[in-house]
């Protein structure tokens, strides 16, 4: 074993602070909140919290497109709350991970307020300005939100790039003082003792625009060690790139100990298997997902970084839907599919991330028209493809199956009018849900999944194999989901039935221990008839 680090065994919660808890009844989460709920994610188990942004921001992208890094945003506090909520963490062993976005800052930051003044402007050089060819957009770079990645700008008759929405102009990484200056605003939250960063995008950062590369370009991996060494590199804390390009031997590039750059990356391998691949085909483009595809994909991750590398296993975050309801069942069988879920993922090798109210099974919420949808990214693509000549029906389908706001409705916390989110008007529809789907009534049943997540946390904490163990792929029917990790003199063997039908499974193990269950486990279970959702970790 190359490296032995404390994020290595650790367990993330990922908090989106505008849908968490509001205290001021803005209708909008707040640090003050947060606070609030850490006895909440103690009781759970997590050892640290990844925090999407909280810095000051015009919310053009709800935070990830930043105008101070230095200061925080007026819906979620202050300062003095945030140094606070590093305190009140760090007192109970949870960590702040905080969420770095520099690929890319808001159009009212200061330094692209500067920059639009004009091309003499000393921070012109801080964004990526081109000029026009015949008369139109330098090349035909598209933006994620839709539409053209370069922005006009009448006063200097120049284009600036935007990989994201208009308001998020890309900053010019190969520009050295911006770099500096980056570097210099993350020692700023190192030194408030925060436990590392989450990476916004970080693969862009090495973008060559003029030849249409964006992600891993040739400067990247200079430009994160130049990091590692002036910033986090100093400080025992973890870094985690979020790469939706990364293959593994990508993943070995930033996450091999012996590079000096971050410590494990986000891979979105998996979150692509249920949309339809090739040319101009976009995550909005729905196909099922093939089980035997989710078992490939995760067991080549789970084998081949080796000590070259490390692992983060996710179902969710902010941006994606929820998986209960995406490859799951969130009705007849929620409570069973959440808990297979829960348990596949974190048997396996690797730090899991477990987004805001996954531990408690909640579910996306479908619209039937675009004037109840917030984002950004679908909207941008409503219209897009209403000008291609998608149907309203189409579009709306896309979106309730992958849209990032089935991701971003309040956390669900009671069943009081607003789940106890807030006492004000919520910036985003609460799900009527959330009168069975609560925190408290998951509290008040030891059968809830809060508990069996508890238990995974419990499991990781007691026992190295779950970090350290060898991960091998059982020979099963398609839909059976069934892994074996060894460790020293221990097995364990993991056992998922994906499917809402029953499934044959058979195996000469005995079995020694039950570890976690999410329904009766059979004494004898070599000749096996595995219930819709059966899921169980057994030594053996
Ligand atoms: O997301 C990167 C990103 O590209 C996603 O927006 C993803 O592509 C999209 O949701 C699905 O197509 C990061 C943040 O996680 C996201 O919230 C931001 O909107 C984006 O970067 C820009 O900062």
């Amino acid at each position: 074993v190359k490296q032995n680090k404390w994020w290595q065994s650790a367990v993330l919660y990922q908090i989106y602070p505008r849908s968490f808890q509001d205290t001021t009844g803005n209708g909008v989460g707040d640090l003050r909140g947060i606070i609030n709920r850490l006895d909440y994610l103690e009781k759970l188990g997590i050892t640290a919290i990844w925090l999407s942004p909280v810095y000051k921001s015009p919310n053009d992208d709800n935070g990830y497109d930043i105008s101070d890094y230095e200061d925080i945003m007026d819906e979620f506090g202050t300062m003095d709350d945030m140094d606070e909520l590093i305190e009140e963490a760090k007192s109970r062993n949870i960590r702040i991970i905080m969420d770095l976005v520099v690929n890319h800052t808001s159009d009212e930051h200061a330094w692209f307020v500067e920059a639009k003044k004009g091309k003499d402007n000393p921070y012109r050089d801080f964004y990526v300005w081109r000029d026009p060819v015949n008369g139109e957009a330098p090349n035909d770079l598209t933006s994620t939100f839709s539409g053209s990645a370069w922005e006009f700008d009448e006063a200097s008759g120049q284009y600036y790039l935007h990989l994201f929405s208009k308001k998020q102009p890309d900053l010019n990484w190969e520009n050295e003082t911006v770099r500096q200056k980056v570097n210099d605003m993350m020692n700023f939250w190192l030194e408030k003792g925060v436990g590392g960063f989450r990476m916004d995008v970080i693969d862009l950062i090495g973008k060559i625009p003029d030849e249409k590369i964006t992600g891993n370009g040739p400067k990247l991996h200079e430009y994160l060690k130049e990091m590692n060494e002036a910033t986090f590199g100093n400080y025992d804390v973890m870094t985690v790139g979020e790469t939706w390009g990364a293959t593994p031997e990508i993943a070995k590039m930033y996450s091999d100990p012996d590079r000096h750059e971050l410590s494990m990356v986000f891979q979105f391998e998996h979150v692509g298997l249920d949309q339809e691949r090739g040319e101009g085909k976009h995550k909005w483009d729905l196909k099922p997902l093939e089980m035997k595809d989710l078992k490939e994909v995760l067991s080549k991750w789970q084998t081949s970084l080796g000590d070259q590398g490390w692992n983060s296993l996710f179902w969710n975050n902010h941006d994606l839907p929820r998986v209960v309801s995406r490859w799951g069942n969130d009705k007849e069988y929620r409570v069973e599919s959440a808990k297979a879920f829960a348990i596949l993922l974190h048997m396996m090798k690797g730090t899991p991330y477990i987004y805001q109210g996954e531990e408690i099974g909640m579910t996306n919420y479908p619209v039937s028209s675009i004037d109840e949808v917030e984002d950004i990214e679908s909207v941008n693509m409503y219209h897009e493809r209403l000008s291609l000549g998608f149907t309203k029906e189409e579009i709306i389908t896309s979106i309730n199956g992958k849209g990032r706001d089935n991701a971003r409705t309040p956390m669900q916390w009671d069943k009081t009018e607003n789940a106890g989110f807030t006492t004000g008007t919520p910036w985003l529809h609460v799900n009527p849900n959330h009168k069975e789907i609560n925190v408290e009534s998951a509290l008040e049943d030891k059968n809830s999944i809060f508990y069996t997540y508890q238990k995974l946390i419990q499991l990781r904490k007691d026992n190295p194999i779950v970090v350290w163990g060898e991960y091998e792929l059982q020979e099963t029917a398609d839909k059976v989901f069934s892994y074996v990790r060894t460790y020293e003199n221990k097995t364990w063997l993991v056992v998922t039935n994906l499917s809402n039908e029953e499934q044959a499974f058979k195996t000469d193990a005995k079995i020694k221990e039950v570890l976690i269950e999410n329904m009766a486990t059979p004494k004898d279970i070599s000749n096996l008839t595995l219930k819709p959702w059966q899921a169980f970790a057994v030594e053996i």
